[in-house]
């Protein structure tokens, strides 16, 4: 069976700070075929998979899309004002209905209270990276949803405070969850490291992708 998993142990779900828990292997094989297949899609122009340049004059290491709303270097809009100027995709039902279930399997029933409608994909080669940060764009406080595809990497979780210590290192790999709200809504974190080759074969992907969905809280959500 070519997506055996050789773990002697297998890795258990783990909350890792009070709201924040990594759930491994929450995307079966064929559901991250899937959500690859449309991340595909949504990565082509207009709107497209984008180089993000900070206002410093600095360029962020890991490419993104965006889909609902459109992220930029402090702020959300409706169009890619710092690419092509296209509308930023729709975002579709049913990845805010995945967003909702990964919320209510890490955190609990109850948990999942409010509609996602934005999602960030990160695209990350062997050498990218992304330094500690708090999403704190979105007037919602509902939780952040993350799910990994690809290589696997080293998710560095943090505090509130600082983007420094203490944090915690945790492997992120191909199909993992992680949620992080309540408390831990905006802790500082990261990606310090890829670690290249590591992808599933079967996936077919070369490097990571990181899809996080987010509640925007704007009055005028669609
Ligand atoms: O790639 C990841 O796992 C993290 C992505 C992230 O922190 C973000 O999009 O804000």
């Amino acid at each position: 069976m070519d997506t055996f998993d050789p773990e002697l142990f297998p890795r258990q779900r783990e909350e890792v700070a009070p709201g924040a828990v990594h759930v491994p292997d929450w995307l079966d094989a064929g559901r991250q075929r899937e959500l690859l297949a449309a991340c595909r899609a949504w990565a082509r122009p207009p709107a497209g998979l984008r180089t993000v340049r900070t206002p410093g004059g600095g360029t962020m290491t890991a490419r993104q899309v965006c889909l609902g709303w459109h992220w930029y270097p402090y702020a959300y809009a409706r169009t890619v004002v710092d690419g092509d100027q296209a509308p930023v995709k729709p975002f579709p039902y049913w990845l805010g209905e995945l967003g909702r279930r990964a919320v209510t399997d890490a955190l609990g029933p109850g948990s999942a209270t409010a509609a996602y409608d934005i999602a960030l994909m990160n695209f990350y080669d062997g050498d990218a990276r992304m330094g500690m940060h708090r999403d704190s764009e979105e007037q919602s406080e509902a939780p952040v949803v993350s799910l990994s595809l690809g290589d696997t990497c080293v998710f560095r979780f943090g505090n509130t405070r600082t983007r420094s210590r203490p944090y915690t290192d945790v492997e992120l790999r191909s199909g993992d969850l992680f949620v992080f709200g309540g408390p831990s809504r905006l802790a500082y974190h990261g990606v310090p490291r890829v670690l290249p080759g590591t992808a599933p074969v079967w996936l077919g992907l070369t490097g990571r992708l990181n899809i996080t969905l987010r509640v925007s809280g704007f009055p005028d959500a669609r």
